[in-house]
C-alpha cells in the first residue's frame, strides 16, 4: 500500500485511530446527512491532524432503525452514503495519504429487512429459519427466558412473531434480530462478508458486540441479581472464543496485516482480556471502564492498573477510549462532574475544557492504541437535542451531533431548501469548528495535533513499558521506558496547582503540556489545575 510504512511492530499497535460516524462527519449532497464523499473530501484534514487509521461506523444498506447498526446488506453501501465505487475511491485516497481504513462489521444481528430474516420469518420451514434464534412460547405464553434488551431495560430481548407462532431473539431493538452462529451456514455467510471487504482492500474491522456471536445453547435465565442489566453486557460463553479463532485465521491469511478490534461490551477488563485469546482471537478489544470513568485520579489509576494487570501477562495490547457514538462525550461527562461540585457555569466550561485537554494527553500517552472520536479534537460537548428532533431509540443523539467545519452560517453543512441536518449541529459551532481552531495554536485541535506528533517522535510513549509512579493525592503519574529512553506523564485531576517536586522531576525537559502551546523548556515541578505534562528524562 503506497505511503504506509512497514515496520516490525504491527501497525495497529502504533496507530492512533480516529472514529468517523459518517452521518455526522461531512455532507456533500446537501441532504443533511454525512456521506462517504464527505469523508473523502476531508482526508487531508485527518492526515494533517496526524492520525494513522480511520474506523468508519456502518455505511451499509440499512433501514436505519439503529442508524446503520441494523444491516440489510453487508456487501453494499447504503445510497444515503454513496456507492461501492465511492468507497473504493475513499480507500485508495486514504491509502495514498498513509491512512488505514477499518470498517464496522455487525455480526451479532441483522436488520429485520435483511433478505435472510425476511425468508426466515416467511415460514417455520424456510431455508433461513435456523439462521436466527427462534423459540416456542413458554406454557404461560411468556418469552423463552428473562433476557433484557439494550436501550429499554424494561423490554424483553424477544419479540413474538404472530405469523409463525414463535419468539425471535434480539439483544438490541426488535428490528435487529440476532443471528444464530450455531448454524454453520451463518458462519460461512458472515465469513464471506469479511472476505468481501478484505478483497476490496480494507485494513480491518471494528466488530460490533462481537462477544454476542456465541450464546449458551440452553438460553438460561440471567440470574436475578443481574436484573436490569441488558443481556449483551452479560453474555460471555466459551464457544465465542472458538468462533473468534476461526475469524482470526481468516483475517491473518490476508496479506498486509489486516486486523480486528472487537467491541466486547463486558464491563470487566479481566473478562475482556480473554477475547484476545493467546494472540489467536481479537487483535484488539475495547476496554470501556475509562469511557465511563469520572475525572478522578483514583478512578483513572484503577483503570490503568486493571488494564496493565489483565492484559500485560497475556501479551495483549491495550486500547484506550474516552468517547464514542454511544455515550456522552468525555467533556460533557466532566462538565457534569464539575457541576456536581457546585461550580458556576463559566467555571464549569473552562474546567471541562482543561480536563478534556488533560484527558487527551492521557489518551495519547498511555500504553496501548488510542481511539479518538470525531469532534473530540475540537473539544466538543454533546448537543442538547430538543424533544421534537430526538431520533435515537437509545437516547444517544447528543454525542452524534454533526461536526462544525467552519464559521459560516451553516458551518459547512449547506442543505437544500426545506431540509435540515439530521440532528442539530454540535454546540459552540462558532468557535468549535475546524477552520477556527486550525488558525489558533492554542486550540484543542492543535493540542491533539501536537500530542500525536509528540507520540510519533517519542518511541517510548508508543512501545515503552508503563509503570505507575507514586504521586501526590489527586494526581496520577506513570513512567514509559523503552531501552534507555524514559518519559514521565503527570496528570492533575484537581482544580488547584500541585507541587510535585518530591518526585524529582523538576528541571527535566518538557515535551508536552495540555494547556500551553509553547511550554517552557524545563519542568518547574508544579502541575497546574487540571493540567497534564509529559517530561523526558
Ligand atoms: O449504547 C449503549 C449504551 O447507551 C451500549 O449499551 C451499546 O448498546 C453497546 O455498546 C453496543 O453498541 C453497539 O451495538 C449496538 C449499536 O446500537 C451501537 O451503536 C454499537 O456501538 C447494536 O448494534
Amino acid at each position: 500500500m503506497a505511503g504506509v510504512p512497514v515496520t516490525a511492530v504491527p501497525w495497529w499497535k502504533e496507530a492512533v485511530f480516529y472514529q468517523i460516524y459518517p452521518r455526522s462527519f461531512a455532507d456533500t449532497d446537501g441532504d443533511g446527512v454525512g456521506d462517504l464523499a464527505g469523508i473523502r473530501a476531508h482526508l487531508n484534514d485527518l492526515a494533517w491532524l496526524g492520525v494513522d487509521a480511520l474506523w468508519i461506523s456502518p455505511f451499509f444498506r440499512s433501514p436505519m432503525a439503529d442508524f446503520g447498526y441494523d444491516v440489510s446488506d453487508y456487501c453494499d453501501v447504503d445510497p444515503l452514503f454513496g456507492d461501492l465505487a465511492g468507497f473504493d475511491s475513499l480507500v485508495a485516497d486514504a491509502h495514498a495519504l498513509g491512512l488505514r481504513v477499518v470498517i464496522d462489521w455487525v455480526p451479532n444481528h441483522t436488520s429485520v429487512e435483511h433478505p435472510w430474516f425476511v425468508d426466515a420469518a416467511s415460514s417455520r420451514d424456510s431455508g433461513h429459519r435456523n439462521w436466527y434464534v427462534w423459540r416456542d412460547p413458554s406454557p404461560d405464553g411468556s418469552p423463552p427466558n428473562n433476557w433484557v434488551a439494550a436501550f429499554d431495560l424494561t423490554a424483553a430481548a424477544w419479540t413474538f412473531h404472530e405469523p409463525t407462532g414463535q419468539w425471535y431473539l434480539h439483544l438490541f431493538e426488535e428490528a435487529q434480530p440476532d443471528l444464530n452462529w450455531d448454524e454453520p451456514a451463518v458462519v460461512e455467510a458472515m465469513h464471506d462478508t469479511l472476505r468481501f471487504w478484505l478483497d476490496r482492500g480494507v485494513d480491518g474491522f471494528r466488530a460490533d458486540v462481537v462477544h454476542g456471536i456465541g450464546k449458551d445453547p440452553a438460553l438460561p435465565d440471567d440470574p436475578p441479581e443481574e436484573a436490569g442489566i441488558p443481556h449483551c453486557a452479560l453474555n460471555d460463553v466459551p464457544v465465542t472464543h472458538e468462533r473468534l479463532r476461526a475469524i482470526r485465521r481468516l483475517i491473518d491469511a490476508y496479506p498486509g496485516e489486516r486486523m480486528m478490534v472487537g467491541e466486547v461490551f463486558l464491563l470487566s477488563t479481566d473478562a475482556v482480556a480473554t477475547y484476545y485469546g493467546h494472540d489467536d482471537e481479537l487483535h484488539l478489544a475495547f476496554n470501556f471502564p475509562p469511557l465511563f470513568a469520572p475525572w478522578l485520579a483514583d478512578r483513572w489509576t484503577a483503570c490503568i492498573d486493571d488494564a496493565e494487570r489483565s492484559l500485560e501477562p497475556r501479551g495483549a495490547w491495550p486500547t484506550w477510549v474516552l468517547s464514542n457514538h454511544d455515550n456522552p462525550r468525555h467533556r460533557t461527562r466532566y462538565d457534569r462532574s464539575a457541576a456536581r461540585a457546585g461550580e458556576d457555569p463559566a467555571t464549569i466550561l473552562r474546567r471541562s475544557e482543561a480536563r478534556a485537554r488533560a484527558a487527551a494527553v492521557l489518551l495519547l500517552t498511555l500504553r496501548g492504541t488510542p481511539f479518538v472520536y470525531q469532534g473530540d479534537e475540537l473539544g466538543l460537548v454533546d448537543a442538547d437535542i430538543p424533544a421534537d428532533r430526538q431520533v435515537d431509540p437509545g437516547g444517544r443523539d447528543g454525542c452524534r451531533a454533526p461536526l462544525p467545519w467552519d464559521g459560516s452560517d451553516d458551518h459547512g453543512w449547506p442543505t437544500a431548501p426545506g431540509t435540515t441536518t439530521w440532528l442539530p449541529l454540535a454546540p459552540e459551532a462558532d468557535i468549535r469548528n475546524r477552520v477556527a481552531q486550525r488558525d489558533d495554536p492554542r486550540s484543542v485541535l492543535h493540542l491533539y495535533r501536537r500530542a500525536i506528533a509528540t507520540r510519533r517522535a517519542t518511541p517510548e510513549l508508543v512501545l515503552g513499558s508503563c509503570t505507575p509512579v507514586a504521586s501526590p493525592e489527586g494526581t496520577l503519574a506513570f513512567r514509559r521506558v523503552l531501552g534507555d529512553a524514559t518519559c514521565t506523564v503527570l496528570v492533575n485531576f484537581g482544580g488547584d496547582p500541585v507541587d510535585t517536586t518530591p518526585l524529582g522531576l523538576a528541571g527535566l525537559e518538557v515535551l508536552l503540556v495540555s494547556d500551553d502551546p509553547a511550554p517552557v523548556a524545563r519542568f518547574s515541578g508544579v502541575l497546574g489545575a487540571d493540567q497534564a505534562v509529559v517530561v523526558r528524562h
